[in-house]
């Protein structure tokens, strides 16, 4: 059987992007239906991002999500950096005039998400299978899906948001041509990421260059520690057992006078590096965000905060679309994102190239990063450029109420 269904906006994906853009939607008025594949469960567990820039806390504080990540997320002023066998901080809160960085998982935020969405009486659909968009061209494009207990339902919307990830169906249903820009790059290396029960060795992030490759060393609480080691491309995670992991940890975070705690490996996973620009971000009544429109290397800790940032433009756009038939936002969101798009994905690439080892790098490129990193950590200037867009690009504001407040929230259209 076949169910006929309206709304404003269908979501395909309850990532952070699908999921934040329906709450703001919601508290703009507008109603919307979100559909994901994977099972509640799932999606609440699955371990990716933990480092939010201060403008996404803002925001997300601004929107009534500040309750459990202001009394459980960990407030940083700054990230170590390391090389040479030597650890240096950057303090981004003295260099940036008071941005910060915060430490709570992505799984945090999906369920806080989730249980707003859930109390709201929202449209949230788990495990739905066979999702497509079609009429994309036409006012009314059309949101169709199977959910769980095998019933067909079709629903015509105003706007589609694609926010179903970099392997979603909503970029590739975009006909050839409709994009004019697929920018990629994969880089030579992989990320094995453990979540550990060892409390952290360190009070804020360590990034590390080692001649063995990158380590990075973060953290999910005061007992649960985060840590990644750069290895092959796809590595077989299984060729890792948890002491050869502990063991290339303490060797790439070797400083005199310093040890790394160990502890049960809880999980772990071998992520591929990889950045991707799709472009424009919009085709027809279809709007990408986050990780369907473009992905970066998870060095410059920025896709679930360009996630957030693409949807606060977003939810900003559809409501005057959708309510006021206003076009303008709409037809501006694209560049607007990208400029920041592009912005963080210099930063993700320029901090990847400096801090990993290459196969088959030569001392040329060695001495270039440390070069680079030298300079880093010893010129305000270099180090305040790194903090600038790590702690955040520009502050995101979601306040569709006037006009006024739309100009202010994008210059170009003022
Ligand atoms: P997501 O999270 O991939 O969500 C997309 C959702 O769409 C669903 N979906 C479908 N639903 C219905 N029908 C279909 N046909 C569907 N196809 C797919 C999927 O099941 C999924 O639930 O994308 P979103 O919302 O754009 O969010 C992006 C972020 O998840 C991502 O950018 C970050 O996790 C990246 N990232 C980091 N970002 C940071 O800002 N700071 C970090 O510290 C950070 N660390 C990381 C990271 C990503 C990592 N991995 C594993 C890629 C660390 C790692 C290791
Ligand atoms: C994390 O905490 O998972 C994390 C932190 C910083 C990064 C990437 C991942 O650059």
């Amino acid at each position: 059987m076949t169910v006929q269904e309206r709304t404003q906006v269908g979501i395909v994906g309850a990532g952070p992007a699908g999921l934040l853009l329906a709450h703001l939607l919601a508290l703009g008025g507008i109603d919307s239906v979100c559909v994901e594949a994977r099972s509640r469960e799932y999606c609440e567990a699955r371990q990716r991002a933990g480092m939010l820039e201060s403008t996404t806390v803002e925001l997300l504080r601004a929107v009534g999500l500040g309750g459990r990540l202001d009394a459980e997320g960990l407030e940083h002023d700054g990230i170590y950096v390391q090389f040479d066998g030597e650890r240096h901080h950057l303090n981004f809160r003295e260099l940036t005039g008071g941005r910060w960085i915060t430490i709570y998982a992505q799984t945090e935020i999906v369920k806080d998400l989730i249980a707003a969405r859930t109390a709201a009486g929202a449209a949230l659909e788990f495990e739905v299978s066979d999702t497509t968009v079609t009429g994309l061209d036409s006012d009314r494009p059309v949101l169709s899906y199977t959910d769980r207990g095998g019933e067909r339902h079709v629903v015509t919307c105003d706007v589609i948001a694609g926010c179903d990830g970099f392997h979603g169906i909503t970029r590739r249903s975009i006909p050839a041509g409709g994009l004019t820009m697929l920018a990629e790059r994969c880089y030579p290396y992989a990320w094995l990421g453990i979540l550990a029960a060892a409390p952290p060795s360190t009070d804020e992030v360590i990034y590390c260059r080692h001649d063995r490759g990158f380590a990075l060393h973060s953290m999910r609480t005061p007992e649960i520690g985060r840590l990644y080691l750069q290895v092959p491309a796809d590595e077989d995670a299984g060729r890792w057992s948890d002491d050869r992991i502990w063991a290339e940890l303490a060797t790439r975070f070797a400083v005199p006078g310093w040890s790394l705690t160990r502890g049960p490996v809880l999980q772990k996973s071998v992520t591929p590096m990889r950045s991707f620009v799709a472009a424009p971000m919009r085709y027809g009544r279809l709007f990408l965000a986050g990780d369907a429109a473009h992905i970066v290397p998870p060095t410059g800790a920025k896709g679930l905060n360009l996630a957030v940032a693409d949807v606060a433009a977003l939810a900003t756009a559809l409501i005057r679309l959708t309510r006021d038939g206003d076009r303008e936002l709409a037809d501006a969101y694209s560049d607007y994102c990208l400029e920041r798009v592009w912005r963080s994905t210099h930063l993700s690439w320029w901090m990847t190239s400096m801090l990993h080892i290459t196969p088959g790098q030569d001392q040329f490129e060695s001495e270039l990063q440390l070069a680079q990193l030298r300079h880093l950590v010893s010129s305000r200037t270099a180090a305040a450029m790194l903090a600038e867009t790590y702690t955040g690009y520009a502050p995101l504001r979601f306040d569709p109420t006037t006009r006024l407040e739309a100009a202010r929230l994008w210059p170009s259209v003022a």
